[in-house]
């Protein structure tokens, strides 16, 4: 970490030593060599901003750990970062942000471009100009008497053909420390950049935290990320849903490769290793599933899942094989906590038993923290996420729904070998997946890439904690995409059908659906580590070895054809799960709708062949 109390200059915090100099008034190769060692980009663009910011004091961080010791000492002294019970949780620190900044924020959320079609029907739009412009005046000055981080991190493991640097500004301690577990963070960055001006520019400030004066403002033609006024979570640590999902959706369609919200695991049997990936959205199932452990029968038959990625996949083709191949651009999780518990994920437990952040959880007396979930019953008295003595009497929640712990991903004991290779893994199949307590069932397969792209961008899912607004209500989220496509849907969707075309062997395309109840409101699946039956069954039709009815929907097991040993389950439950009741299809269709006629006279003519072909089947 170097540092410096500075009002306009970062020459000084970068070369250690004073300058007297004018730097306003420098010509800019002169400022130049003044950064000696610095990427010359990267030096001018941090002074611009600091100038525009101005904090009073920036500071570089390496991203050693003698640093990260001291940035959460230094958090615990300012009062951001609560120590917890350092024996039970080593390196382990509670922090609250603030009650208004809980979880994303979609309305705020814009793509700014030349022009509106460029960012199309789905995205909040503003004209790059303005949107500068309007920030431009939001950041001015807004880190005075603040410390700026100057973040430097790589997305994807180092060597790959995919990975990229960013550089984030930052005046939230917090997010200073989250983006060190949550990406590839320090001197790796320079090296990797070089004397290269591609990096993504990640410009965030807190500001006063104010919902009224919240932007979270992507310029992908300028490879560019301005977040102001939040401090949570995708808003804020910019590497994550910013720059992996928005800024690289938009960079992958223009050079042929895909970001996608997909956790990435391996499945192992034996010899046999078949690596899948699947976007759930929000909330919806992909830490979990991402770690999931079999029961003890599938365990004894030598069964393994691991984990490349829980969040976020960037894929591309293989030029060799012609097979897709993905890499996790990540390096840590930022999983939900509600529901997590040593049964539903003992493998996330684990991770997060050291060196963890976490955020809205309640504290214990004793140091340790709790969520809904985490025990069959709750504590008989503890401090809740907004730091208010709490009882299970007090009638409301002690953890916020969203709330959520940042863990690195070496300490999952799930982690797969491969999560650091730069070569990514081969994808055998890919899985879309909402939470629908109706209508849809468990598991089918489409009947080819195509329909398997219509599959995934007619997903519907009930909306959650993970973003601000109603939960519960079923929305079209295509691909679990609709809030992170960082350009034009139409294109979006096109890209993916034209993936096809490069491919030699595609991935088989499944959809899942583990949320379905009966009429007592009771899951008809028990979900979990029993996912890895459905798993068997899709990883069994990838190798050609698994039975399948063709169904007005796609390719279905027939019950007989899961595996049901050890549980309680019979096939006629698996019948329910899977009944397909054409009158609420034909329903299912109708709200289909309420996005193609977003997109209007642009909508693919793929999904409208597709669509007719699934009309003609009811
Ligand atoms: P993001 O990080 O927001 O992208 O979410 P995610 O898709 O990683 O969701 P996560 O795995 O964290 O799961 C969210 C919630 O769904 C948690 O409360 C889980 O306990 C619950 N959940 C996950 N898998 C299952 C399942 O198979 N069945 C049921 N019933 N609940 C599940
Ligand atoms: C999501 O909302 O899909 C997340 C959490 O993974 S956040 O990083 O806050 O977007
Ligand atoms: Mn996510």
């Amino acid at each position: 970490m170097r540092s410096t109390d500075i009002n306009d200059s970062v020459g000084k915090m970068w070369q250690g030593q004073p300058d007297e100099a004018q730097h306003k008034s420098r010509p800019a190769d002169e400022a130049n060599s003044h950064y000696a060692g610095m990427n010359a980009h990267v030096a001018e663009w941090i002074q611009k901003c600091a100038a525009l910011c101005r904090p009073d004091r920036v500071v570089l961080l390496c991203g050693s750990a003698a640093e990260r010791a001291e940035l959460l000492e230094q958090g615990v002294a300012e009062g951001v970062f609560v120590r917890l019970n350092q024996t039970k949780l080593p390196g382990c620190y509670l922090y609250r942000s603030n009650p208004n900044d809980v979880a994303r924020t979609e309305q705020n959320t814009y793509i700014c471009t030349p022009a509106r079609d460029m960012a199309g029907p789905t995205n909040n739009w503003m004209h790059s100009r303005d949107a500068y412009e309007k920030l431009r005046l939001l950041f001015d000055g807004c880190m005075r008497g603040r410390t700026l981080y100057v973040i430097p991190f790589i997305m994807g493991p180092i060597g790959s053909p995919l990975a990229r640097v960013g550089v984030q500004l930052t005046d939230s301690l917090y997010v200073a420390a989250s983006m060190g577990v949550m990406t590839r963070m320090g001197e790796a960055a320079w090296r990797m950049l070089g004397t290269s001006d591609e990096f993504t520019r990640c410009l965030h400030s807190v500001g006063q935290c104010d919902p009224d004066k919240r932007y979270i403002c992507h310029f992908p033609l300028d490879n560019t990320i301005w977040s102001f006024g939040s401090g949570y979570g995708g808003n804020a640590l910019l590497g994550k849903k910013c720059m992996a999902l928005r800024i690289a959706s938009f960079q992958g369609f223009a050079h042929g490769w895909m970001a996608e919200h997909m956790l990435i695991s391996g499945v192992q049997v034996g010899n046999e290793k078949t690596y899948v990936a699947a976007a759930f959205p929000s909330a919806c199932g992909k830490t979990n599933f991402a770690m999931l452990i079999p029961p003890e029968n599938y365990k004894q038959a030598g069964w393994r899942v691991s984990t490349i990625g829980d969040d976020i996949a960037w894929m591309w083709v293989d030029e060799a094989t012609g097979r897709l191949r993905a890499i996790n651009p990540e390096a840590g999780y930022f999983g939900v906590l509600p529901g997590t518990n040593q049964t539903t994920n003992p493998n996330a437990m684990a991770t997060m038993a050291r060196d963890t952040i976490y955020t809205n959880v309640a504290l214990l007396p004793d140091g340790d923290v709790w969520w809904e979930g985490k025990t069959p019953s709750p504590p008989a008295h503890c401090t809740d996420w907004l730091g208010q003595p709490w009882t299970p009497a007090s009638g409301h929640k002690a953890a916020h729904p969203n709330s959520r712990f940042t863990a690195p991903m070496r300490n999952n004991p799930a982690l797969d070998p491969a999560a650091d290779d730069p070569a990514g893994v081969e994808i055998s199949a890919i899985i879309f997946g909402g939470r629908r307590s109706c209508v849809i069932p468990l598991v089918y397969q489409a009947f080819n890439w195509m329909h398997g792209v219509y599959v995934g961008a007619t997903l519907g899912s009930e909306t959650t904690a993970a973003a601000s607004g109603k939960v519960g209500v079923v929305r079209r989220d295509p691909m679990a995409m609709l809030p992170f496509i960082g350009y034009n849907i139409r294109d979006y969707f096109l890209h993916w059908f034209r993936m096809r075309a490069r491919m030699s062997d595609c991935p088989r395309i499944f959809h899942v659906n583990w949320f379905r109840k009966n009429d007592q409101g009771e899951f008809l699946w028990p979900g979990f580590g029993e996912n890895i039956r459905i798993l068997e069954w899709i990883i069994n039709r990838c190798h050609g070895r698994a039975y399948a009815m063709e169904t007005v929907l796609g390719w279905m097991p027939r019950p007989t054809d899961i595996n049901l040993n050890g549980l309680a389950l019979k096939p006629k439950d698996i019948e329910a799960a899977q009944k397909i009741d054409v009158e609420a299809f034909k329903a299912e269709i109708l709200s289909e709708e309420e996005l193609f006629l977003k997109l209007a006279g642009d909508l693919p003519k793929e999904i409208i062949f597709i669509r007719e072909l699934l009309i003609s089947r009811l």
